[in-house]
């Protein structure tokens, strides 16, 4: 009897689990809202369905997403990049604007669609102009029915951190790169926040696990993070099962995600701190009165006291380079082609200070690369139609990639591959300059989508290129994106072809038109000789030879002093003086 029944379950079992996957939509009208999450600045924020903080998006391993999103700004244009996400076979739904779609502008409609296939910690935000630090940001879990850590947690936790600014973005920015800040000094955040608030009491039951899923959704500022009494164990980061492994601290860079194990005590006597701390290496001068510290609680009992933080003498986090994968995927050891990306900070003849790859500072095409590779026919392969400014390189499909990244700057900087997770086979400590080929690399290297390379140091990362898109690589501190430091990736872009050409939707097509944004040609929208970048977007001139980067800075503004006299000099006054570029 029990031999029939099962043999009658075990088809349907079958059938649920081939039908399972559900389809998760969210309708997402965008629009400004007033918050207030510091307590201390209300402010206008990018809310939507009139609400702020935006809503979690939760789904299962295999479901698919549609996000219907109405631009209700008025102001801004938008978009939205779902951060660590693949988009197998879906690249135009990755989210950069004149990368893999138009802008969508005060008005339009534009619809996300795709599968997801990884289990894990990610997060959603715009990916247009520097905009997502004005709250356009929200973690997205993918549940995982057949995680390897299921049976060892009773409940989770999602605990996004990020700093805040009391201004807005646009208004930032056009300050930060401009001839008022020659060196390039990053905006300081105004405060700290988890869970888009501060104070934050979690509730936690005695003698439960929880998996905690921290994300990273700041600006700027990498964050220590630690929970006093409890002892954490790591065992996902950015997306990659690892071996259990256990932390009293973090370190989680903008855009990095760490999942980590916490088991609650036995006893409820007690209620403990817990707090973010944004690294204030990262910035040039510390504003007086800054807390760089958010707190929160794990609240075992409300009616016990929520005591403040002990202070820690010295922050010293856990090194995620030593993380081994759950899956012990080894080391992608026949690389077919290495890139070597110096970057640097500088200015240019503008006098504002700009981010360079190999001494190109990206500047955004007229034609989303995307539409580019799809208009192109044989000539996708051809990198020189991508323009002067996009730091393009074309990748061989599924070419084991290796990506020599060298700091040549003081600051600490978080890179970021889109459509990828790669392996971190050796990063340098700080000062240690250009990297040197080396045998010392871990046999079974840690893979995550995002990682802090050290001042003056280096990182290098490999991954095989199985994805076919057009995938941005950038430094996820939204200042720096937005000064240039971004390379594009085109990845196999003849099957990119064979996937995609006739594709795009109906509503990624009418927010071209909506925005007068050309859809076929180069970098420069030329669809007749697509060698002929006339017309297409630059960044300033070069520095002439002869004139130190002081020299021009100083010509600019005495030119600049002519016409406005003595202001200026009261605004290079103000300028504040950089020691490290973040
Ligand atoms: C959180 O508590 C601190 C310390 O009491 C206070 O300064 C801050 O304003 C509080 N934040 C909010 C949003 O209430
Ligand atoms: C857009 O409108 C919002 C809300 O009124 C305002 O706070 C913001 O400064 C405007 N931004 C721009 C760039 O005009
Ligand atoms: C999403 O894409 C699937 C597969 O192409 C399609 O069947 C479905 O109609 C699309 N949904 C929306 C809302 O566009
Ligand atoms: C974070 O805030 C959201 C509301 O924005 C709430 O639903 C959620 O429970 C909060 N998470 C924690 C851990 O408190
Ligand atoms: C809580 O009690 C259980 C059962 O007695 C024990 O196995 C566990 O180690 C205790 N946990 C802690 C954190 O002390
Ligand atoms: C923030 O926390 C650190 C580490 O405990 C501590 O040294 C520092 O004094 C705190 N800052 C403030 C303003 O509370
Ligand atoms: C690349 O690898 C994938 C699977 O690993 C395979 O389906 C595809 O055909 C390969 N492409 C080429 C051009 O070899
Ligand atoms: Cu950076």
């Amino acid at each position: 009897m029990a031999m029939s029944l099962s043999n009658f379950l075990l088809p349907i079992a079958l059938f649920l689990a081939f039908t399972s996957a559900a389809t998760v939509t969210h309708d997402f009208d965008v629009s400004w809202v007033q918050a207030n999450p510091d307590g201390a600045h209300p402010r206008p924020v990018i809310g939507v369905n009139g609400k702020w903080p935006l809503p979690v998006i939760v789904v299962t391993k295999g479901d698919r997403v549609v996000v219907n999103v109405k631009n209700s700004l008025g102001n801004q244009s938008t978009s939205l990049h779902f951060h660590g996400l693949y988009q197998y076979g879906s690249n135009h739904m990755d989210g950069p604007v004149q990368v893999t779609q138009c802008p969508i502008p005060p008005g339009s409609s534009f619809t996300y669609n795709f599968t997801v296939d990884q289990p894990g910690t990610y997060w959603y935000h715009s990916h247009n102009k520097g905009q997502y630090p004005d709250g356009i940001r929200a973690p997205f879990i993918v549940h995982d029915p057949d995680s390897p850590f299921k049976d060892l947690y009773d409940e989770e936790i999602v605990l996004p951190f990020s700093d805040w600014y009391h201004d807005e973005m646009s208004g930032l920015l056009a300050d930060f790169i401009s001839i008022k800040n020659p060196s390039g000094a990053e905006p300081v955040p105004n405060s700290n926040l988890v869970n888009e608030t501060q104070n934050l009491s979690v509730s936690i039951k005695a003698g439960k696990t929880y998996l905690v899923r921290m994300v990273n959704m700041g600006a700027f500022a990498a964050q220590y993070v630690w929970f006093e009494g409890h002892t954490m164990r790591i065992v996902e980061v950015d997306g990659v099962y690892t071996e259990p492994t256990e932390a009293d601290m973090i370190y989680m860079t903008a855009a990095q995600r760490y999942s980590v194990l916490i088991t609650a005590k036995n006893s409820t006597d007690a209620n403990f701190a817990f707090v973010g701390s944004m690294d204030q290496d990262l910035f040039d001068a510390i504003p007086k009165g800054l807390n760089p510290n958010v707190t929160g609680w794990l609240v075992y009992d409300e009616k016990k006291e929520k005591p403040a933080p002990k202070e820690i003498a010295a922050f010293e986090p856990f090194d995620d380079f030593i993380l081994v994968p759950e899956d012990k995927q080894g080391i992608l050891d026949s690389v077919d082609h290495t890139i070597t990306l110096n970057m640097k900070m500088d200015n240019l003849a503008d006098g504002a200070n700009y981010a360079f790859f190999n001494d190109v500072t990206y500047v955004r095409p007229k034609v989303p690369t995307l539409y580019t590779v799809l208009s192109s026919g044989d000539q996708a392969t051809n990198p020189a139609i991508y323009g002067s400014n996009t730091n393009q390189i074309v990748l061989k499909a599924n070419e084991t990639v290796e990506i020599i990244l060298n700091n040549d700057d003081p600051g600490k900087h978080p890179f970021h591959l889109h459509g990828h997770e790669f392996q971190v086979v050796s990063r340098s400590e700080e000062e240690a300059g250009a990297y040197v080929a080396s045998d010392a690399m871990p046999p079974t290297p840690m893979r995550r989508d995002t990682i802090l390379v050290r001042p003056n140091g280096n990182v290098v990362l490999r991954f095989k290129a199985s994805n076919p898109g057009v995938w941005l690589f950038h430094c996820h501190i939204e200042w720096h994106v937005a000064s240039g430091l971004v390379a594009t990736i085109i990845e196999d872009p003849l099957a990119l072809q064979a996937q995609l050409s006739n594709q795009i939707p109906a509503s990624h097509m009418q927010v071209c038109k909506d925005s007068n944004t050309p859809t076929a040609g180069n970098a420069a929208g030329n669809t007749k000789d697509l060698f002929n970048l006339a017309g297409e977007r630059k960044a300033p001139s070069a520095i002439p030879a002869g004139f130190t980067a002081k020299g021009i800075v100083a010509l600019v503004f005495s030119t600049l002093a002519a016409f406005v006299g003595m202001a200026v000099i009261g605004w290079y006054g103000m300028a504040p003086i950089k020691s490290k570029s973040g």
